[in-house]
Formats: structure tokens, sequence, C-alpha cells
């Protein structure tokens, strides 16, 4: 039996896979896309489509009401690197769309919300390796701000008006369908287009940048888990930390060479590297597997065989 899920941002990077996926599991009609503009081809041709700004409350809520919308997925934000450059805007449009949202499920206008935060929500006092849950956080980028203070609200909002609002904090993502845009972790995904085109890449961080990172197939099994397990069992309403796997970019550029012999990698580390140098190395998500049973299935090894394949036949 279907049920009506909305996706705020489905052109993205994570809104492409996670659509597509949601419209597999509880059919193509139940499952709206909503974007600023259009998406790719999959995507437009496969279910209905809406196109949305996700700050603007009023036709969000036509959106919901016109659809019967039960359940919102807001995955429009704008990332660290971007975010860097254009602050307001960017504290804008991650705030406005999140009170959006959570406002919506304060009226009991839909149900269940998911909204993703990030591995950015840390900073350079949070402990760097195995970084747990509940720790120092202090965020030093306006993206990490904005994702921390969203936290915040989102726990806010559970408890003092029982809105069922889930979160993950997710690490970098490795995907090939749709480009992630103004991330600081983008080199993890930019290195295998360029690999498979020119065979090299300069890469924008030190080859020794450890990051947490996961394959996107990973990530959209966490979030569609998360949001069907039992509400009872979540202890967390701020947000999960994940975790799969922890490399630098030297990591990644051998794991390429078996497939591609002559890769090449030279480093010209700019303005990204202090963000990624504020950033934990490796997460602990033991809550994650202890309250809705996460385990990852992608290493990078893993990774890099399903992106040269799928990137080689696109
Ligand atoms: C970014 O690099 O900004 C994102 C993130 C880790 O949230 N990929």
């Amino acid at each position: 039996m279907g049920k009506s899920i909305l996706i705020l941002g489905a052109c993205g990077q994570i809104g492409t896979e996670l659509t597509l996926e949601l419209r597999k599991k509880y059919g193509d009609h139940d499952v709206v896309a909503s974007d600023i503009r259009e998406g790719g081809s999959d995507l437009m041709a496969s279910g209905p489509f809406e196109l949305l700004d996700a700050t603007n409350y009023a036709a969000i809520e036509d959106v919901v009401m016109h659809y019967e919308i039960e359940e919102v997925y807001l995955m429009a934000a704008m990332l660290s690197a971007t975010a860097e450059k254009f602050p307001t805007r960017a504290w804008n449009l991650n705030m406005s769309s999140l009170f959006n949202v959570l406002n919506l499920g304060k009226e009991k206008k839909i149900d269940k919300i998911f909204w993703p935060s990030s591995i950015a929500v840390f900073g350079p006092n949070t402990p760097k390796e195995n970084t747990p849950q509940n720790t120092v956080m202090e965020p030093s980028t306006v993206y990490g701000i904005s994702k921390l203070s969203g936290e915040r609200w989102c726990e806010y909002y559970h408890k003092k008006f029982g809105v069922d609002v889930r979160s993950i904090r997710y690490p970098g993502l490795i995907s090939w369908k749709t480009a992630p845009g103004g991330g600081t972790t983008d080199y993890a995904v930019e290195i295998y287009h360029e690999a498979l085109k020119h065979g090299k890449y300069s890469c924008f961080l030190e080859p020794d940048t450890f990051l947490p990172m996961m394959y996107i197939d990973d990530a959209i099994r966490a979030t569609i888990t998360l949001m069907e397990y039992n509400s009872g069992n979540l202890t967390i309403r701020s947000s999960y930390n994940l975790a799969a796997m922890s490399f630098s970019p030297h990591e990644i550029a051998q794991s390429i060479e078996p497939h591609i012999p002559d890769f090449k990698m030279d480093y010209t580390p700019d303005f990204r590297q202090q963000i990624a140098d504020s950033w934990p190395g490796s997460i602990d998500d033991a809550f994650a597997r202890k309250d809705w049973g996460w385990t990852p299935k992608f290493d990078l090894a893993a990774t890099t065989k399903e992106m040269l394949k799928h990137l080689e036949e696109k």
C-alpha cells in the first residue's frame, strides 16, 4: 500500500536517487518530486513533479494539501563550500526550508519528516577519530552552524510539539547518477569522472586528508530504513551519526590505479582544505547500529568498482 511522499530538493545528488528508490518502493504516483528546477530524465519521467521553492511555506502547503502528502523529505540545502561564499543565502535557505517543514508537522498537516544533517556539525575541537554521537561540536563553517542549529530545532519540535522528525549526519556521499555541488567532499566524486575522461585529477585537498565517506546506495538504504523504523526505538531526535568508510585522497587514487593503471593525481589545495581539516576523520555510529540496525555494505574498493562501472556505461 502506497503512502504519499513529497521530496523537496529532489533533483540534487541525494534527492534524485532517493526519489527513484521511494517510487520503486511505494509506487511512482505516490512519490512527488519537487525542486526549483527540473531534474534528470529518469526522475522527470517516472512520476509527478512540481516546481517548488523550499523556502516558500504557502507553496509547499498547497502541494501537501493537493497530493494529501503524509511524509516530507527535505533535501534542499546549500553545502559547505558554497555556503562559505554566500553565508546569508545559505543560512536563509537551510533554516527557512527546515522551519517550513517542521511547522507543517506542528500543524499536523504531515505525519513524518526526514531532514539531512552532516558531519559538518562537528568542529576543530571535536575528537577527530571515532567521533562520538554526543561530544564537543563548535562547527566553524556557515553550513555546519546551520546544520547544528537545525538539529537543535528538530529535537525541540519533537519534544515540544511531538513532531516525528528523523535525521542522519551524512558523511561525504559518492554517487554517479547526479553529481554533488558545492561540497568539500565533492572531490571523491569528481576524481572518478576525471580519471575516466582524462586519466588524471588535480585534487583540492591534501593527499592525507581523511574524511568519513559513504556510497550512495548505503546512504539511501540508511535513510529509508530510519524513516520506516518503529518510532519507539529511536533515541535520537537531533541527528544520528552514520559511518561506512574513511579514506584520504591518496587512498582513493590508489583504489583507482588497478582499474586505470596510468591514472595520475596531483594536489592543489584551496580554501576547502581548512573546512576538511575542521571535520572528523572517522565517525562512531553505535547509536544507529543499536537503535535501527544500521550496517554499511560498501567499502572503498567496492565503491570504486561501482563508480567506474556505472560512469563508463553512462
Ligand atoms: C559537504 O561536503 O558539504 C557535504 C557534507 C559532508 O555535508 N558533502
